[in-house]
């Protein structure tokens, strides 16, 4: 798939499934997570592990990148450009305090896909001037997933997201079963989640459960 088809497709398909985190996934192995969550349908996996070594992350991505490819699904790194570029990443996701869209363009080339955490307009603003393909937006709801989150985004910050804002939104951060309809409602069309997903005893389950309140 190129570059173009896979940020179509977070447009295309409202769920977007972020895993590597042991502890927020009921202690399960990562990469039986991914097959878990890749069995249940989901075509748009971000790798965030954020307490291995390098190479320890770079092992198991690799093997979740082969997996994701194997079935046709996007895979995205989070947080590092090497590890995005050594596994094969079709897209990479780097939040304010990694390196800007401009850098992880000039090391990784033209043909990844570079998304951006955003919480303000400034931010999506910024984003967006830096070469990002799309941008991650949140919190939307309060979350312990993220020991250092942000605040929830303002309804302004909201509402230029789905009105002034050309770039692909996906909204994350506290998206549960019981808020996902709220969001959709409004407009955003693309959700990221963590415990919802990965927190989850069957994972197939909930993501069928999310499906089907977006029908
Ligand atoms: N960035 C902003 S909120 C968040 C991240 C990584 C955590 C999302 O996790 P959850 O469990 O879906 O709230
Ligand atoms: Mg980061």
């Amino acid at each position: 798939m190129t570059k173009e088809e896979h940020v179509q497709r977070l447009l295309q398909d409202p769920i977007y499934a972020i895993i590597g985190n042991a502890e927020l996934s009921l202690g399960r192995n990562t990469i039986t997570i991914a097959k878990e969550v890749l069995a249940a349908g989901v075509t748009i996996i971000q790798y965030r592990e954020k307490h291995k070594t390098w190479r320890e992350k770079y092992e198991e991505a690799r093997e979740i990148a082969r997996l994701c490819h194997e079935k046709d699904a996007t895979f995205i790194m989070n947080d590092s450009t090497d590890l995005a570029i050594a596994c094969g990443a079709d897209g990479i996701h780097v939040g304010q305090d990694d390196a800007p869209a401009r850098i992880v363009r000039q090391l990784a080339g033209p043909n990844i896909f570079i998304g951006v955490s955003t919480n303000t307009i400034e931010e999506m603003k910024e984003a967006k001037k830096d070469g990002a393909d799309y941008v991650g937006f949140g919190p939307m709801f309060p979350t312990s997933s993220k020991k250092d989150a942000d605040e929830v985004v303002t309804n302004e910050a909201k509402n230029f997201a789905l009105h002034q804002f050309s770039l692909p939104v996906v909204t994350i951060g506290g998206i549960s079963l019981a808020n996902i309809r709220s969001l959709y409602d409004e407009g955003f069309r693309s959700f990221a989640m963590i415990s919802a997903i990965v927190g989850k005893e069957n994972i197939a389950e909930a993501v069928q459960g999310l499906r089907n309140v977006l029908k």
